[in-house]
């Protein structure tokens, strides 16, 4: 039964806005470091069992130095430090548990990776955020609501002593199978602590203000929406009010990579506005194995430009080695990275470049030329919405105007969002021409800008 007019309903989603806080990770903070850290580095596991002895843990050529200035070469802005992961092991002086740095031989017990990281970021202009595991295979009182207490100290600790936090991860992995210790987390209780001691952070969950692509291979989808159902990322205000027709989403999970098409938003009884997170590792694991490669320049940034350039945002993740360091060949890689970003993207073309909006085939279907001042050869073309209005525009193509001053055709694509990095075959050309296509209201492009 349909409850609402169609074009309302479109309004209505084109109007979903951001928080300050999304549209500052979104605009100034789109691209940041994880680093995962724990005994899983001296282990060589990728999820500690919990029973590993803090001895282990001992990083003796720890340097956050050498991490913030090989994360700003890349051309990063923030950096998260897994503070716990699944292992349950404190890389922070907690009051909450033994198994933590206390226990550990660095600085005798006395060491702190938390406060070296973040007063490292401070040194270096990063901002810095922090991975907490929900959930803990050490803590014997995971499963039950004793959990929840022990989990907002510790919450709270990392909140209050360790200066701005711009990011706060919560993982949804959870390899308690079910007969395992299922605990029910209580993320009413943790987001109320964020917004009363860090109102600024944003919060990484599947269901976060930040949530999950749905992959960990960087594979972006190909359309981007930040406007999703609240039945999926429930973190999130609900904006919208009545679904376009009766019927249910039991069938739509966050990683579904369709969650902000009309198919999907169609069912929803109110849409939030949630911008996701590409997270990647530079290497096959998540922590540092010696026998593993950095992968290629290609693939890192390509990845970079189908989520910093496909209104997402790139958590890319570099695991130290057990003495401390970041291995040399990451360090390398990530230099290289930022060296072709800033090859590639920064010189815009459009600079002193004449804008005109043509009507095009009407009011949601505009046309915008772009006239160079001279002749240049193109590869990108960077679109950007005026995203604190809403995300509206659903298809469009670009077109170039060759030699005979026809207008060839040189890309089609989909959602624009904060930013989308349009990668063309390299043409000479001095007049660009954007087709909005299809819009859920009358677009509002911010920029367009040409490399
Ligand atoms: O084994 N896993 O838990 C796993 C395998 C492949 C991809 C993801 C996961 S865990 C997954 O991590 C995501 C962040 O990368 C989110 O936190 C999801 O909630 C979590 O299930």
């Amino acid at each position: 039964m349909v409850i609402i007019e169609f074009t309302e309903f479109l309004k209505n989603a084109a109007h979903v806005k951001p928080t300050p806080q999304q549209l500052a990770l979104l605009r100034e903070t789109p691209f940041y470091a994880f680093v995962h850290f724990s005994p899983n580095t001296y282990t060589g596991l990728e999820w500690g069992d919990g029973t590993e002895d803090p001895a282990i843990f001992n990083p003796t050529e720890l340097d956050c130095d050498q991490w913030a200035q090989a994360i700003k070469s890349a051309g990063m802005q923030g950096m998260v430090l897994t503070a716990k992961h699944h292992d349950g092991f404190c890389l922070w002086q907690t009051e909450y548990t033994e198994h933590s740095m206390k226990n550990s031989p660095y600085k005798d017990g006395k060491g702190d990776i938390v406060r070296e990281a973040a007063d490292a970021c401070k040194r270096h202009g990063l901002k810095f955020g922090f991975y907490l595991s929900p959930w803990d295979r050490n803590c014997p009182l995971y499963g039950t609501d004793e959990y929840n207490t022990y989990y907002k100290n510790q919450l709270t600790e990392l909140l209050t002593n360790y200066g701005e936090i711009f990011h706060v991860w919560f993982d949804g992995a959870c390899g308690e199978g079910p007969n395992g210790k299922k605990q029910v987390y209580d993320f009413d209780g943790y987001i109320e602590l964020i917004k009363k001691h860090q109102p600024n952070a944003t919060i990484f969950n599947d269901a976060g203000t930040i949530r999950w692509i749905g992959n960990e291979a960087g594979k972006a989808p190909y359309a981007q929406w930040a406007v999703v159902p609240q039945e999926l990322c429930f973190m999130n205000e609900k904006q919208t009010e009545g679904p376009l027709v009766e019927g249910s989403l039991d069938f739509v999970y966050n990683s579904d990579i369709n969650i902000g098409s009309i198919s999907n938003i169609m069912y929803s009884k109110g849409l939030v506005f949630a911008p996701a997170e590409t997270d990647m590792s530079i290497r096959p694991g998540w922590f540092y194995h010696p026998e593993e490669e950095p992968h290629s320049l290609e693939r890192l940034f390509n990845t970079y430009v189908t989520s910093v350039g496909n209104n997402a945002t790139f958590n890319l993740n570099i695991p130290p080695m057990p003495n401390g360091k970041f291995d040399p060949r990451d360090v390398e890689r990530l230099k290289e990275l930022g060296e072709l970003i800033s090859k590639e993207f920064s010189t815009n073309l459009a600079e002193g470049s004449t804008v005109t909006i043509l009507p095009g085939y009407g009011p949601t279907q505009p046309e915008i030329q772009v006239t160079l001042k001279k002749k240049q050869t193109i590869k990108y073309v960077e679109l950007a919405e005026n995203i604190k209005e809403g995300q509206r525009v659903e298809a469009f193509d670009v077109f170039f105007k060759d030699s005979h001053g026809q207008w060839a055709h040189a890309a089609r694509d989909t959602t624009i969002g904060s930013r989308k990095i349009v990668k063309t075959d390299p043409t000479e050309a001095q007049e660009i021409l954007v087709r909005i296509t299809s819009s859920r209201y009358v677009p509002d492009i911010e920029w367009i800008k040409i490399y």
